[in-house]
């Protein structure tokens, strides 16, 4: 009995069989990739602590420069807003772990599901395949949303991913971002309002509203621009956030997935409590109040 007979008799496993012969025919190149294999274990464990919600925050490089080189609107660009939103959507549509998002100005945060496994919680990989599918998606979309407006250069974000062990950590993080939103969007709005309708320069506006607190910049857009600020768009002073729904879509009225933006108040309780899928980790239930004609985006792979 041959040497390789006795072994098949032995193994009784084909795929031992064949790793037999790989191993004992393999060829000089074979060898030479085992040398270099060692690498790999220079390669560091970057796993997510267990049980804590992800978050990954994405952020526009140099958005300063991007925007005025594409001439946004100031202070706030509708159809740029609109085309981050397109973006982020694009990253729930890939990964169903990511169970809300939020954005305003250049930046986007995921928040991904506290007991996911996506990539075995792998910092390293979780973070980049949100930033790579956000960017490219950023880049595909561009001309949906400006038609009109050449893309000059490659726009590109950077990312950090944090990590919080409580529901309410989460929560702060995201009343955090949208306190952010408000205290940025209501300087902008009478910065840009004392500049456009007053015809003050840069430094005369920011001298105007050096020192002012929210009360006094609201009262300085009305009395002087005329501009009520909460006649803003909801958008502009709220930021967006994408949550999921299922819903009945006309007109087969099936169920489908979708992913809607929503410009509310995320910092009270509300939002949690019609959202509580999200903190208490269930599964979506049909959302009757969904109105067809509201912004939506189809998930299609389900
Ligand atoms: N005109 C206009 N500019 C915007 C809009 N949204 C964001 N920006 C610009 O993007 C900037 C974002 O702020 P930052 O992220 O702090 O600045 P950055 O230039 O991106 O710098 P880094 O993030 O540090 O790379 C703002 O300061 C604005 O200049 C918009 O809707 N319209
Ligand atoms: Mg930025």
């Amino acid at each position: 009995m041959s040497l390789y007979t006795k072994k098949l008799i032995s193994l009784r496993d084909w795929h031992r069989v064949l790793h037999i012969y790989a191993k004992e025919f393999s060829t000089s190149k074979a060898m030479a990739k085992s040398k270099y294999e060692y690498v790999r274990t220079f390669e560091f464990e970057d796993r997510c602590l267990q049980n804590c919600w992800i978050v990954v925050r994405l952020d526009g490089r140099s958005f300063h420069r991007f925007t005025s080189s594409h001439k946004f609107e100031k202070p706030n660009d509708k159809r740029a807003l609109e085309l981050m939103n397109r973006s982020a959507a694009a990253v729930m549509e890939e990964f169903r772990d990511v169970s809300l998002a939020y954005g305003q100005s250049d930046e986007y945060s995921f928040i991904l599901r506290k007991n996911t496994d996506l990539y075995n919680r792998r910092q390293s990989k979780i973070m980049s395949a949100i930033n790579s599918i956000f960017s490219a998606s950023y880049v595909y979309y561009w001309n949906t949303f400006f038609e009109d407006k050449k893309l000059l250069y490659p726009p590109s974000f950077d990312a950090r991913i944090v990590l919080y062990p409580t529901d309410q950590n989460l929560r702060d993080y995201l009343s955090w971002r949208q306190a952010d939103t408000h205290i940025n969007n209501l300087y902008n709005t009478a910065f840009w309002g004392l500049i456009s309708m007053k015809g003050l320069s840069n430094n005369e506006a920011e001298k105007v509203l050096s020192g002012t607190v929210s009360s006094e910049k609201n009262e300085i857009l009305f009395k002087e621009c005329g501009t009520n600020y909460n006649n803003e768009l909801p958008i502009y002073r709220k930021g967006t956030v994408l949550v999921r729904k299922l819903v009945n879509l006309p007109p087969s009225k099936s169920k489908k997935h979708v992913i809607c933006p929503l410009h509310v108040d995320i910092i009270g309780d509300s939002f949690w409590e019609e959202y509580n899928e999200i903190l208490n980790l269930k599964d979506l239930i049909l959302n009757k109040d969904f109105k067809p004609d509201d912004i939506f985006y189809l998930v299609k792979r389900s």
